[in-house]
């Protein structure tokens, strides 16, 4: 059953000259994969479904950035996309004809509540339809309520994820959700890779809000303070969305995605290296991670980032626990060297999430032993995605140490650099192959790993690089 949803994923990518290769070039030890694991591909509502202002929609955060001079790719935004919300049938159709029996999706909040508050028909009538043909096809969804598009009413409102008002709002729109969907939704998500849009929105700018402390490039924002803030917000929107969960679905599971690299040492032997690339790793997973887990921020963190918010004791007590299982994306790794470490193609990090810490590391993409220089992998149609198989392994295990409960790789995928063949699309598949074969080497070394979705079904709208960028199947 594992074998047959690897050789649908690899197959849909590739045209029919190509699958017999694709098959015949399995990895042997995903025969290790348990029973039952689920094979399914991902997308995100703002990122395909277009249709932006038609059923009702209101607008979001992204509609308002993506329409700013200057901010995308040649000024692409989501207006038409892949047109899913007239095309839907069409998609599923491709899930369904490659036996693709899992699909991870995002409701758009706006789409359902145009001022983030009131319930728009059209909108449930739209992913009650979805929902419903995905059940036809007997096709398990995976739900995420929140990959970026906050209703732009909020952020006018109250700024957003900067106000404490949004956590009630936020639980509130997820207690609709659990409410409308949750009869064929078992498996939910809150949010999408806090780190990415809480760096991107308020730490470089470069994705909506598009707030940071350089005025040549964004009109207001603190690049220092307000990823913290907001950050803390989603913290406490997820744990009252959690609670709402438990109250109401007890035949299903609740989830928040975190995505990061691993990070390596750079210098192998050394100790400043280590503990610089242990403490990357923190500031990325367990930012997010300690707080719903072990119910705080990992104390490195707190010592380390003195305008770190503190939860109270009761926000603590909400928040532990409240994951039945973690989500994981993954793209790509890094090495990480102390920052006064002195090496050549080093520099300083900038990923770190919390833009305070970013003086505390440097990253490389290669490194320099006795024998020659060792590069982390090839890299990919995005020039931050070196291609690093065993940094999925190492992800899961080191989240399964430190956390140990059942995880789901909720994205994983790459976008072909230009030029590469793309008729056979060989370069995804080997992609998907060996880091498929990364997550069943985590298995085998005792991670709990239930699923692996590939990023993505289709090509789509890449947030700030629009549509210069594909990490399709199709
Ligand atoms: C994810 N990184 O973002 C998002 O969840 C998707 O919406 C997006 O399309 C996809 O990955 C591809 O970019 C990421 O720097 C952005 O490692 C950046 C990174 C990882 C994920």
């Amino acid at each position: 059953m594992a074998l047959g949803g690897a050789t649908a994923l690899l197959c849909l990518t590739a045209t029919t000259a190509a699958k017999t290769a694709a098959v015949d070039a399995l990895p042997p030890n995903l025969l290790a994969l348990p029973e039952g694991f689920a094979f399914g591909a991902a997308t995100a509502a703002y990122q395909i479904e277009g249709a932006a202002s038609e059923g009702g929609r209101g607008p979001s955060i992204w509609d308002a950035f993506s329409h700013e001079k200057g901010k995308t790719h040649n000024g692409d935004s989501g207006d038409v996309a892949d047109d899913h919300y007239h095309r839907y049938p069409e998609d599923i159709e491709l899930l369904a004809k490659a036996g693709i029996k899992h699909y991870r999706l995002s409701l758009s909040w706006s789409r359902l509540m145009p001022d983030g508050r009131t319930l728009n028909d059209e909108g449930v009538a739209f992913y009650s339809a979805l929902l419903d043909l995905l059940k036809e096809k007997n096709i398990e969804p995976r739900v995420t309520l929140y990959h970026w598009d906050l209703p732009l009413a909020l952020e006018e409102e109250y700024k957003g994820w900067l106000s404490s008002d949004i956590v009630e709002d936020f639980a509130n729109y997820a207690g609709k959700c659990f409410a409308l969907f949750g009869d064929r939704v078992k498996t939910w998500t809150t949010f999408n890779e806090p780190l990415t849009f809480v760096g991107g929105g308020y730490g470089t700018g470069v994705m909506a809000p598009g707030r940071c402390s350089d005025r040549t490039r964004c009109k207001e924002g603190d690049s220092e303070t307000e990823p913290l803030l907001a950050a803390h917000h989603v913290l406490l929107a997820h744990a009252y969305a959690a609670q709402k969960f438990r109250a109401r679905i007890s035949d299903g599971t609740i989830d928040m995605v975190n995505c990061g690299w691993m990070a390596w040492p750079l210098r192998e032997g050394s100790m400043d290296d280590a503990n610089a690339a242990s403490s990357f790793m923190e500031a990325q997973w367990a930012w997010f991670i300690d707080p719903i887990v072990k119910g705080d921020y990992p104390p490195s963190l707190k010592a380390r980032a003195p305008a770190l918010p503190q939860f109270t004791s009761e926000e603590q007590k909400l928040l532990k626990g409240s994951v039945d299982m973690l989500g994981v994306n993954y793209y790509t790794s890094r090495y990480v060297a102390a920052a006064d470490a002195v090496y050549p193609a080093a520099s300083v990090g900038d990923a770190a999430g919390i833009p305070a810490l970013n003086n505390e590391y440097h990253l490389a993409t290669s490194r320099q032993p006795s024998e020659g220089t060792q590069k982390i992998g090839v890299v990919g149609g995005s020039s931050w995605l070196y291609v690093a198989p065993d940094g999925l392994t190492d992800v899961l295990l080191w989240l399964k140490d430190r956390y140990n409960l059942p995880m789901a790789v909720t994205e994983n995928g790459c976008d072909q650099p230009d030029g590469e063949d793309e008729h056979d699309d060989v370069w995804r598949i080997d992609y998907l192959r060996s880091h498929i074969d990364g997550v069943a080497t985590a298995i085998q070394r005792g991670a709990d790993v239930q699923a692996y979705y590939a990023w993505s079904l289709l090509d789509n709208y890449e947030w700030a690089d629009g549509y210069s960028k594909r990490f399709g199947l199709v």
